[in-house]
C-alpha cells in the first residue's frame, strides 16, 4: 500500500511506502490527502507522525508524471491540507527530504531527522521551481539568505545545518520514528507554534535582493529557473501568503511546459538510464578495494586524486625519481587546493596524500584489482605498459588505458587474459570532469565491464559506454566541431565571433579558446596519425599554425596571442594573416550568433546519427551525457541529440538549407540531409540504413 497508517496510543504514524524513492505521485497524494482527513476525524488520535519506509524520505513530486496534464489533488492543496489539521503532523526525516517531499514536511508544524539525512529544494536543476509553497515556506522558517541559497542553487542541506539554521526541530539520534512519536508527545503539553503559512518573513537588509540577483543571474548564465525562484522568494518577503502562493504556481506551472525543463528532465533521466545499462542487467562487478595508476602526468594525477577522492589505495607507478616527484607535487597540488577552496579540511587533504604509494617497481602492483594506463599516447609505450602490467598484476586485475585516440584492441594485442582488458576514458581534469567513456574490447568479459560501471558509481561520474573508433564518441564529434569551426573562419567568420556565439550559446568557451588552453599539438598529434592512416583530417589553419609552434597558452600563442602570466585571448593579427592566405578564393559572408551556433550544432548532431548508426554509442541520450559532462555542452539545452529532437527536423533542415548555400552542410550534415529527403528524423533514418 503506498499509504499506511500504524497506531501507536494517541501517535498516529502515516507511513509513506512507493519505492524507489516515495515519489508523491498521483495515488500518493490521493492516499495521503484521505489519511489527513481520516486522522482529523479519529478523535483517539492527538498527533500524526509522517515517515516513509524504504532508504529515503519523500524525493518530490513524481517526476514522470511531469509530460501529462496535472492531476487532483494537487500538491500544493494537499500541503495545505496537512498544515490546517487539527492534529499537530511531525515530519520524520531519513535519507533525503527534496522538492515536494521537504515542501510536505514544511506543510507539517514540526520536523525531526536522523543526522545522515538532508533536505532541499533541487526543482532548478529540473528547469523549475519549487511548486508547493517551497519558496513561501521556506523563508518564513529560515533566514531569507538560507532560504535563496536552498531555492536557486537547488543543493540540499545536511540535517545538522539545518537544525542549526531552524529548518529541523530535533535530531534523533536512534529510532526515528520512537523518537518521533515521543516528541509528538512532548509538543502534545505546550502551546503549539502558529504554522508556517501564519508566521511572517525576517526582512533580509537592505539591497539583499538586487545583490542576490546579481549572484543568481551570474552563477545561472542562461538558466531561467534559478532566478525565478529567486522572484518567487522575494514576492513570499513583500507580499501576503496567499499572493505569494499563487505567483509561485503560476510561475511553476509555466516553467513546468519550458523547453529547458523538457532538457533537463531529460538530462536527469539520461544520467539514471547511463548507470545502468540494460546489457549489463544481472551481471555482478567484481570488487574494486586497491588500485594503481601508471603514469603520474596530466591525466594520472588526476585520475589517482579521483580515485583516492572515493577512497581507494593508490599505487603510482611512473618512469623514474624525478617523474615520481612531479607525480607527487601535482597530487599534492590537487588536494591542497580544495582544502583551500573548503571542499575538503588540511587533515583529509593529507589523509588523501598518505593513501597514495609511489614507485617504479611493477612489483608492487601483485595485489591490486584495477590498474589503470596514463602515460604517452603512443602505441609502443602502451604495449610495453600493458605487457608488464599483466606478468606483474594477478590474473583477476583488471587492466585499464585511457589513451584518447589509440585502439584499444591493439593496445591490448597478446596481453595474457584479454577479457580483464578495457578503455576507461577520463576528461580533464580527471579528478573534476564527471564523463568517463568505458569503452570495452571484443574480449571484455560481462563482470570486467559491469566493474567499469561501479567505478564510475564510486567515483561519482557519469558513465557512458562508448565503441571503438577514433576518439570514441566525444573526441570523435570534437573533431567535426573543430573542423566546421575552421569552415567558418574560411567563410568569414573570426575565432572571437565564433568562441562568444558558443559561449552565448551557453558553452564555457568557445572551440578556439578551449584549444588554446588544452594545446594545439594534441589534435596535431593525432591528425599526423589520421593522416598515416590515410584519413584526411580537415585543418588548414590549425595545421599552419603548429607549423609555427604556435600550441595556445602553452606556447605564448595559438589561435589568439597571450601576454605573458596572462590567459586573456588577445585577436592575433599573425592568425588573421593565415586565415586571409587560406580563404582566398572562397564565398564570405557576414555571420550572426544563431548562424555560427547552426554551423556548429548541427554537424555535432549528424555526426552523432552516425554514431548510433555504426554502435558507437547506443542510444542518442548516451551521446546527449557525453557532450554535457565531457566538453561542457549546456545542461539546460539537453545535449545535441536532444537538441535535434526540440528543435523538429523541420526546423533543423531549415537551418541545415540556409547553410547548405555555404558549402558548410554537405558532408558534416550529411545524414540530416537525406532525413529532411526522407521527411523522417535521422535516429529512424539510422535505424533504416
Ligand atoms: N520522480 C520520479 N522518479 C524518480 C524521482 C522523482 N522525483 N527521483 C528519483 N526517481 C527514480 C530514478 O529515475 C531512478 O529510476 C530511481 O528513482 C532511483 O533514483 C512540486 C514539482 C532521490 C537523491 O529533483 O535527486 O518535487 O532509473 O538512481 O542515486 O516542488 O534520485 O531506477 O528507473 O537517482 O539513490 C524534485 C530527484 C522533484 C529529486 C536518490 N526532486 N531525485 O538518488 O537513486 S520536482 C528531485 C534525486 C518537485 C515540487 C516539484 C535522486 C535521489 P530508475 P537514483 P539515488
Ligand atoms: P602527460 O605527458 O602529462 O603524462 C604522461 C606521464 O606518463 C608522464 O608523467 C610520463 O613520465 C609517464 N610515463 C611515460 N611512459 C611511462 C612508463 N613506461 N611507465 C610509467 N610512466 C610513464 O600525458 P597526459 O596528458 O596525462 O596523457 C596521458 C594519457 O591520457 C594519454 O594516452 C592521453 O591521450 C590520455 N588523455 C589525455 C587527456 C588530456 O586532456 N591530457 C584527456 C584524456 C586522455
Amino acid at each position: 500500500m503506498a499509504v499506511s497508517i500504524e497506531h501507536r496510543g494517541e501517535i498516529a504514524v502515516v507511513i509513506v511506502d512507493n519505492p524507489p524513492v516515495n515519489a508523491l505521485s498521483q495515488v500518493v497524494r490521493q492516499a495521503l490527502l484521505e489519511a489527513a482527513e481520516a486522522l482529523d476525524a479519529d478523535p483517539s488520535v492527538k498527533a500524526v507522525v509522517l515517515t516513509c519506509a524504504g532508504r529515503a524520505f519523500i524525493a518530490g513530486a513524481d517526476v514522470g508524471e511531469f509530460g501529462k496534464p496535472p492531476m487532483p489533488p494537487h500538491l500544493p492543496d494537499l500541503v495545505s491540507r496537512i498544515e490546517r489539521a487539527a492534529k499537530p503532523w511531525v515530519a520524520a526525516i531519513h535519507g533525503s527530504a527534496l522538492g515536494g517531499g521537504f515542501e510536505v514536511a514544511l506543510g507539517c508544524r514540526f520536523r525531526v531527522a536522523v543526522p545522515s539525512a538532508s533536505v532541499g529544494l533541487p526543482e532548478v536543476r529540473l528547469g523549475i521551481v519549487p511548486g508547493a509553497g517551497g519558496t513561501v515556506r521556506l523563508p518564513r522558517i529560515a533566514e531569507v539568505e538560507t532560504a535563496v541559497d536552498m531555492a536557486t542553487t537547488g543543493k540540499p542541506l545536511g540535517a545538522r545545518k539545518a537544525h542549526e539554521a531552524g529548518l529541523l526541530d530535533a535530531l534523533i539520534e536512534d529510532d526515528l520514528v520512537a523518537g518521533a512519536a515521543a516528541f509528538a508527545r512532548a509538543v502534545l503539553d505546550r502551546p503549539l507554534p502558529p504554522a508556517l503559512c501564519d508566521r511572517p518573513v525576517a526582512p533580509p537588509p537592505a539591497g539583499f535582493w538586487e545583490a542576490a540577483e546579481r549572484t543568481v543571474s551570474a552563477r545561472a548564465k542562461r538558466e531561467d529557473a534559478p532566478l525565478r525562484a529567486l522572484a518567487c522568494m522575494r514576492r513570499a518577503a513583500e507580499t501576503d501568503f496567499d499572493t505569494a502562493i499563487a505567483f509561485e504556481r503560476e510561475t511553476f506551472l509555466a516553467l513546468r511546459g519550458s523547453a529547458q525543463a523538457a532538457a533537463l528532465r531529460h538530462v536527469f533521466f539520461a544520467e539514471r538510464a547511463a548507470t545502468r545499462p540494460p546489457e549489463l542487467a544481472g551481471v555482478a562487478p567484481r570488487m574494486i578495494r586497491s588500485t594503481a595508476v601508471i603514469g603520474g602526468g596530466t591525466m594520472g594525477a588526476g585520475i589517482a586524486a579521483a580515485l583516492r577522492d572515493s577512497g581507494l589505495p593508490v599505487i603510482l607507478i611512473e618512469r623514474d625519481g624525478a617523474a615520481i616527484e612531479r607525480g607527487l607535487a601535482s597530487l599534492r597540488a590537487i588536494f591542497d587546493g580544495a582544502a583551500k577552496r573548503g571542499r575538503i579540511s588540511a587533515d583529509v587533504a593529507t589523509e588523501r596524500m598518505a593513501g597514495i604509494t609511489a614507485s617504479t617497481d611493477y612489483a608492487a602492483l601483485a595485489d591490486v584489482d584495477l590498474a589503470i594506463e596514463a602515460v604517452f599516447e603512443d602505441m609502443d609505450v602502451k604495449r610495453d605498459v600493458f605487457a608488464r602490467l599483466a606478468d606483474s598484476c594477478g590474473d583477476d586485475a583488471i587492466l585499464a588505458t585511457n589513451t584518447s585516440y589509440l585502439d584499444p584492441e591493439r593496445i591490448a594485442e597478446g596481453v595474457r587474459r584479454p577479457e580483464r582488458f578495457l578503455g576507461l576514458h577520463f576528461f580533464s581534469p580527471a579528478h573534476v570532469m564527471k564523463l568517463l567513456e568505458i569503452v570495452p574490447t571484443k574480449a571484455t568479459a560481462p563482470e570486467v565491464l559491469a566493474t567499469g560501471f561501479a567505478l564510475a558509481r564510486m567515483l561519482n561520474k557519469i558513465p557512458v559506454r562508448a565503441g571503438i573508433c577514433d576518439g570514441f564518441i566525444g573526441n570523435r564529434i570534437l573533431k567535426v566541431t573543430r573542423a566546421q569551426a575552421e569552415r567558418l573562419l574560411l567563410s568569414g567568420a573570426t575565432p572571437a565571433a565564433v568562441d562568444a556565439a558558443m559561449r552565448a550559446f551557453g558553452l564555457p568557451m568557445g572551440p578556439f579558446e578551449a584549444q588554446d588552453l588544452g594545446g594545439l599539438d594534441i589534435a596535431a598529434f593525432q591528425r599526423k596519425a589520421a593522416r598515416a592512416r590515410g584519413e584526411t583530417p580537415f585543418a588548414p589553419i590549425a595545421d599552419r599554425l603548429c607549423a609555427i609552434e604556435r600550441f595556445g597558452q602553452k606556447s605564448g600563442g595559438g589561435w589568439y596571442d597571450y601576454e605573458p602570466g596572462d590567459r586573456t585571448p588577445r585577436p592575433s593579427d599573425a592568425v588573421a594573416a593565415v586565415i586571409a592566405e587560406e580563404a582566398k578564393g572562397r564565398p564570405r559572408r557576414d555571420w550572426n550568433e544563431d548562424a555560427i551556433a547552426d554551423c556548429i550544432l548541427w554537424p555535432m548532431v549528424n555526426e552523432g546519427a552516425r554514431i548510433l548508426a555504426d554502435g558507437t554509442a547506443l542510444r542518442p541520450s548516451d551521446i546527449d551525457l557525453v557532450k554535457i559532462h565531457g566538453y561542457g555542452f549546456p545542461r539546460w539545452r539537453g545535449g545535441p541529440m536532444h537538441c535535434a529532437e526540440a528543435h523538429g527536423l523541420g526546423n533543423v533542415v531549415d537551418a541545415l538549407r540556409a547553410l547548405a548555400g555555404e558549402g558548410l552542410a554537405e558532408p558534416p550534415c550529411d545524414l540530416l540531409l537525406e532525413a529532411a529527403r526522407r521527411g523522417g528524423f535521422p535516429t529512424p533514418l539510422v535505424e533504416a540504413l
